[in-house]
């Protein structure tokens, strides 16, 4: 294998550090750690030794089963499923399924065949492409004769794809058995509430037993459900992750019951998400203008939850249809017409030996933060920082400022880096032009944040950041971002020291709620 092809020339200083992190790499027989993003987190390609072989093996590439891994490997989805069998306060039907996805565009919706074939396209021209899922536009599990023959299909054709479903949960409990024959191996469920008088407010009815049910039944037959459907997969030995919308005023407190209630049931993660609602969306929510959470109330909720289980805090709420790495969207590149005219040759070999070099690059990237840290770790202050980073993925600072479509957030302590989450903001460069009115939203976006690490960035938003007291920072173009970002907190700490900075909080971020168009 080819180490150093795999890896972008980063210039002659970078590229000596790079030879020595190589090989580091070649030397490296496994981290037996876990890193500060958690058990799912760590960069080696054997498993930590809190956790089970097998286990490791279901997330070490899957996108949202650990972060880490999302930085390098790429999920899609086929919108198999239109129906529904429930309604969620948050759910304009017109759009996607709001439980995986954020509102905004309506999916092409695919036969089975027609997302066979969408899937080896994609297989074939994205070679990182690792998991399939199946997450709308409706409920799959609303939908099983679809789903189950979509799956069945792919497994046929490239059984090295992992196959992924998210549903409500409402008739999950029918479909486990068939679950686990067609090798499912990763289930989402979206669980609001474990107390039904919560669940009112956010179900309005179910369809259940060919009736509409409304109220507090409709919310306590969801929940028995739901809590049944968990416990089955998690003893079928079927890994779920539970996603939760966090909704203020709602089920904010409430969001930590359900954390504990989950986990006491084998939930492997936990995805707390915000409400994405504006009036423009149709939805009851979004009429009755119900907010969704800021940035530092997400995070605060999130940060309770975490001591006690895994958290996901990389979820895009990505669409029904998406296609690339969680941070872009490249469903476009695949429509039906496009797909039905490629000529796909689906190369097993070749998207194996392109996953090792893959599998080189990542693992570089956590020996160079290891390696990074050494000194830090002597450091004694209790201070945190967020820091935001426009990336194109690879773990790599490699995004243009006025590029980005999201800035990725990391929060900063002696404990090292730690991917906290991530703001999608609009483009702020349009046609080769700075678009002033953008700007003030993409700095609201990453508010929060002392700095913004680009690969490049004009004199004018270098100018306007300064002055919202953001540090633009663009010394660490195409370096490794948790390296860079270690770095850069060694020298704030030290300017803080001599008094060069005065540390102060920053204030709260927004969440950006309008509708998601692909690029
Ligand atoms: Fe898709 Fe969901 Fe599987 Fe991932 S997405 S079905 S678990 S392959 Fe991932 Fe997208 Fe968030 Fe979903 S980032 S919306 S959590
Ligand atoms: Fe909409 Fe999904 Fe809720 Fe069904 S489960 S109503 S598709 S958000």
């Amino acid at each position: 294998m080819d180490n150093q092809a795999s890896v972008p020339n980063t210039g002659s200083d970078q590229g000596q550090n790079l030879n020595q992190i190589l090989q580091q790499v070649a030397e490296h027989k496994g981290c037996g750690t876990s890193s500060e993003g958690g058990k799912a987190s760590c960069g080696s390609s054997t498993a930590p030794e809190d956790m089970d072989p097998a286990v490791w093996e279901k997330v070490k590439n899957h996108p949202c089963y650990s972060e880490e891994a999302h930085h390098h490997y790429a999920r899609m989805h086929v919108a198999v499923a239109p129906a529904c069998n429930i309604q969620c306060n948050y759910c304009n039907r017109k759009y996607d399924c709001a439980n995986e996805s954020r509102p905004g565009v309506v999916s092409e919706k695919l036969t089975p065949e027609q997302a066979s074939r969408k899937v080896l396209a994609v297989a074939s021209t994205i070679p990182q492409m690792t998991v399939l899922g199946i997450a709308g536009p409706g409920d799959p599990l609303a939908n099983p004769e679809k789903t189950f023959k979509t799956f069945d299909l792919i497994f046929n054709a490239a059984p090295d794809i992992k196959l992924c479903l998210s549903t409500n949960g409402l008739s999950l409990p029918d479909h486990v058995e068939t679950i686990k024959k067609y090798n499912v191996d990763h289930v989402t469920i979206t669980i609001n509430m474990v107390d039904p008088e919560v669940g009112q407010h956010i179900y309005p009815w179910i369809y259940w037993n060919h009736k509409r049910v409304t109220g507090i039944e409709a919310a306590r037959i969801l929940h028995e459900r739901q809590m049944l459907g968990l416990e089955m997969l998690t003893a079928a030995g079927i890994l779920c992750k539970v996603n939760s919308v966090m909704i203020p005023g709602i089920n904010d407190k409430h969001l930590v019951e359900v954390n504990k209630a989950v986990k006491s049931r084998g939930a492997f993660l936990h995805n707390i998400m915000p409400l994405i609602s504006a009036p423009e969306h149709g939805t009851v929510f979004g009429l009755n203008g119900q907010r969704g959470p800021t940035a530092q109330e997400l995070k605060a909720l999130q940060d309770s939850c975490e001591g006690e289980m895994n958290m996901m805090r990389h979820c895009r709420q990505c669409r029904a249809d998406a296609v690339g790495l969680l941070g872009e969207d490249r469903s476009s590149e695949f429509s039906t017409e496009k797909v039905m005219e490629m000529d796909i040759q689906y190369d097993a070999e070749g998207r194996k030996a392109y996953q090792e070099k893959v599998e080189v690059e990542r693992q570089a990237t956590v020996l160079a933060k290891q390696a990074e840290m050494t000194d830090l770790e002597a450091e004694f202050s209790d201070l945190k920082v967020l820091i935001a980073v426009a990336t194109k993925g690879h773990g790599r600072v490699n995004e243009h400022f006025g590029h980005a479509q999201e800035f990725q957030i990391y929060e900063l302590s002696t404990k090292g880096s730690k991917f906290v989450g991530h703001r999608r903001v609009d483009l702020y460069c349009q046609g080769g032009y700075g678009e002033e009115d953008t700007l003030p939203t993409v700095i609201r976006a990453i508010n929060d944040c002392v700095a913004v690490f680009v690969a490049k960035i004009g004199g004018c938003p270098k100018d306007s950041l300064k002055a919202a007291g953001i540090d633009p920072v663009d010394k660490y173009a195409h370096e490794f971002i948790e390296q860079s970002a270690v770095k850069y907190f060694k020298e704030y700490l030290t300017k803080v020291k001599s008094g060069e900075i005065v540390h102060a909080e920053r204030g709260d971020a927004d969440i950006r709620q309008g509708a998601y168009i692909a690029a």
